[in-house]
């Protein structure tokens, strides 16, 4: 490209390149989905429709990036997680983040008469995300970081739970709810909703206690401890390898399940998330 006298302009630039050899999050949110859930009458306290969209367009976004290890949802939020070892856009935070806002805004919209089949979308009320990238530099910590969404999750949805049913079945005031739920337990958040409800918390569907969790499908492996070593440099992988490693990554299915992710167990049945390399994957009978 011949120079032009307009070209110093490109000085201005920042880089934005991610630290190496970390963990990175990209975490998505609906922006203004309080009016926006009220506007398209989503029902309280969870409606299984905007749950399902939202997990459909992260399984659209896993499939796109094969980069990603996986992603965890809850509410109008998305965590989504590129491996250390991951050199997408050489790990520049721009173009990850807003690649994966953008891809997931499209989804989100394009599927959107499959889940509202009756609420059509009707501008200016159009859903739009903001993201963030964080890094995180060990094992220990982005375990924590999804551990730290799902009690988030946990938290909101008993309180949300109890809140509406006492608004919505037992006919009090929003303030009243509120009030009367003010320095309350989880203790005792069950017991409202079991005693006045005959609500047993635990029986609750999963996808609301639990969150969703994305991930690549692979035959599961025995739960053994597998010791990490913390902070040991990645190799460097070529161009080569990371290209194979992407196709095979496309072959798995994307999943999606509302399990426990704090205990190890779940991490050590798939040790491909921590590890960043592809298991088996799972052959039909
Ligand atoms: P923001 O993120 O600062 O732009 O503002 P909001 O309004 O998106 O607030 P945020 O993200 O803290 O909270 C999510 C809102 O989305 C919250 O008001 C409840 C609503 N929401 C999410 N999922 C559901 C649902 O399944 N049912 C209902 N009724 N509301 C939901
Ligand atoms: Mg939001
Ligand atoms: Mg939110």
């Amino acid at each position: 490209m011949a120079n032009s006298k307009y070209e110093y302009v490109k000085a201005f630039e920042q880089p934005d390149i991610l630290l190496p050899n970390t963990w990175i999050v990209v975490r998505i949110d609906g922006r203004g989905f309080h009016k926006l859930s009220d506007r398209y009458c989503f029902k309280k306290p969870n409606d299984r429709r905007a749950l399902d969209l939202m997990n459909a367009a992260a399984v659209e976004v896993l499939k796109d990036l094969p980069e990603l290890a996986i992603a965890y949802g809850v509410s109008d939020e998305y965590s989504f997680v590129f491996h250390p070892s991951c050199e997408l856009f050489e790990r520049r935070s721009a173009k990850l983040v807003t690649t994966i806002v953008s891809t997931f805004t499209a989804h989100y919209i394009f599927l959107w008469g499959q889940y509202f089949q009756d609420t059509p979308l009707q501008s200016p009320y159009l859903p739009s995300f903001d993201g963030r990238a964080v890094m995180y530099p060990s094992t220990r910590n982005i375990r924590d970081y999804m551990s730290w969404r799902q009690v988030d999750c946990h938290i909101n949805n008993l309180y949300n739970t109890t809140f509406w049913m006492m608004v919505l079945r037992g006919g009090m005031s929003n303030t009243d709810a509120e009030q009367e739920l003010k320095g309350t337990v989880s203790a005792d958040k069950n017991e409202i909703l079991f005693k006045r409800f005959g609500i047993n918390y635990n029986n609750e569907e999963e996808i609301y206690k639990k969150g969703s969790i994305v991930s690549r499908q692979y035959q599961l492996e025995e739960a053994n401890p597998s010791p990490v070593e913390e902070g040991a440099p990645q190799e460097k992988t070529s161009k080569t390898q990371q290209e194979k490693a992407r196709k095979l990554r496309r072959k798995a299915p994307v999943v999606v399940e509302h399990v426990d992710i704090i205990k190890d167990e779940f991490w050590e049945k798939r040790p491909w998330i921590i590890s960043g390399k592809p298991g088996k994957l799972v052959v039909e009978a």
